[in-house]
């Protein structure tokens, strides 16, 4: 109990004050009881200097509770609240300096009560109320975030969307192109189509006027037959007449033997027929052989070859009357209309997904949430209006209604270490004899968008205070 009592006075008797607790360990006496300056150790004085109110330590060390060292700093322990230090002058000077030293100890005891108590609850109410504005805050911005972000993915949509049309477009304009200026090697396979083409119009108008003859010779012979036929049928045979009686026999013979619908000469005409087709047949085998030589090897193209035979096929498909003649190819007239609409087409998609991909890519803030701050706020500041439109531009109002461009929205700039984010407008109206105005708007955290001071620390350079949901962070966000 004795040895406990000895150890508390001993420990009272080496408390340094304005020296906080993990320090203490420095302030002891050597054997000979003397102590080095803490920043100067070749500096020695006796340890009973210590805080005496004259500095003796080039540092201030040996003066931690009194005003004697000007460098020196000194300990509240602010108990039930946060410690901190106070600079030594402000030590013992007649005030409570309440603002760092809640505990009063920076005075002689008994001259500033503590009010750490006080101060600590007011700062807990200070504390819960900002947490709980930035917990709304950041409800906020998360809505303004999923709003920037639909926006993204649409945009994003409505360039690939623009894209597949441009190419469309860019294809349909290829082949106009193409069709528009054959080259030599096309020419060469046009000509040889239509040669073949004009052959078989050709063919085609002499088998019809052959069937034709071979219709009438047709119709003529039964006509004959049945003359015979009605001779033969009823001619008297009581009449001794050899000549009725020699035809009538040699009819009879004629019917049985070769038969009414015998048709030699038919026979013939079909004959001519089949010879026309083996020289279709042939014609169109040189013109293939032809057509392969030209296009041949050299035809990368596969569609280029279906092309041909596709037209071949078409060809003769009209030739024997399944189908209607092969397609034609448009006239210079219709493709001239044709590319000059696609062009102007072509002029307009282009610069919609070019102003669109601008957009998608321009700096809007951390998740380009600024994408989805399109309104504007306007708060009387001084003599002016500002009105903040957050992704165009600021402007100053005079009471007269007139507005001066301060800047246009460039870029945003994020303070790391403040977690703050800023606006950086340029490029505003020109100053009378002096530079173009230009502002940077410090963003802080709050449910609503409000301009709440600003100032010009350079002529027509602004600086807006603005509170916003999007100036609302979490810690360690972004
Ligand atoms: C106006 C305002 C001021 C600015 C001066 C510069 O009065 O825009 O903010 O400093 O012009 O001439």
């Amino acid at each position: 109990m004795l040895a406990f009592f000895l150890l508390c006075c001993c420990a009272a008797a080496n408390w340094i004050r304005g020296v906080e607790p993990d320090r203490q360990s420095l302030y002891q006496p050597d054997d000979d009881g003397l102590w080095a300056c803490l920043g100067n150790p070749e500096i020695k004085i006796s340890f009973d200097r210590i805080n005496d109110d004259y500095c003796d330590c080039p540092d201030g060390s040996d003066e931690p509770g009194t005003s004697a060292c000007s460098l020196g700093q000194f300990y509240c322990a602010n108990e039930g609240f946060k410690p901190n230090y106070l600079p030594s002058y402000r030590v013992n000077d007649g005030t409570c300096d309440y603002d760092l030293c809640c505990d009063g100890s920076d005075e002689p005891d008994g001259k500033c009560p503590s009010r750490c108590a006080q101060m600590k609850k007011a700062w807990d109410e200070e504390t819960a109320a900002r947490n709980a504005a930035i917990a709304k805050g950041l409800a906020k911005k998360a809505k303004i975030q999923h709003k920037a972000h639909k926006q993204q993915t649409k945009l994003r949509y409505e360039i690939t969307q623009l894209s597949s049309e441009i190419e469309k477009l860019e294809q349909e304009l290829y082949g106009l192109n193409q069709l528009q200026a054959p080259t030599e090697k096309e020419s060469a396979i046009i000509s040889v189509f239509e040669q073949l083409d004009s052959s078989l119009e050709r063919l085609s108008l002499q088998i019809s006027e052959k069937l034709q003859q071979l219709n009438s010779k047709r119709h003529n012979l039964r006509n004959l037959e049945e003359i015979l036929e009605t001779m033969s049928n009823e001619y008297n045979p009581n009449f001794n007449d050899p000549a009725v009686k020699a035809a009538a026999q040699a009819f009879q013979e004629y019917s049985v033997n070769q038969g009414l619908t015998k048709d030699e000469k038919g026979t013939d005409q079909a004959s001519e027929v089949e010879t026309l087709f083996a020289n279709l047949q042939s014609q169109l085998k040189d013109s293939e052989a032809e057509i392969r030589k030209l296009a041949g090897r050299e035809v990368e193209d596969e569609n280029e070859l279906f092309d041909f035979k596709s037209t071949f096929k078409a060809m003769v498909n009209s030739f024997l009357g399944v189908s209607k003649r092969h397609q034609k190819i448009p006239s210079t007239r219709e493709s001239e209309k044709r590319k000059k609409e696609i062009e102007e087409e072509l002029k307009r998609l282009r610069r919609d997904q070019q102003t669109k991909e601008e957009r998608l890519n321009k700096d809007y803030g951390p998740h380009q949430i600024l994408m989805a701050m399109d309104d504007c706020i306007v708060d009387k500041i001084g003599d002016y209006d500002y009105r903040l439109c957050f992704v165009e531009k600021v402007e100053q109002i005079d009471r007269n209604g007139h507005a001066v461009r301060i800047g246009r929205f460039e870029r945003t700039e994020f303070d790391e270490e403040k977690q703050q984010l800023k606006l950086i407008y340029e490029h505003g109206d020109k100053c009378w004899n002096g530079p173009v105005r230009k502002a940077t708007v410090l963003l802080e955290c709050c449910e609503k968008d409000t301009i709440v001071a600003v100032t010009e620390p350079e002529k027509c350079e602004y600086t807006l205070r603005v509170k916003s949901p999007i100036g609302c962070f979490e810690p360690d966000e972004v």
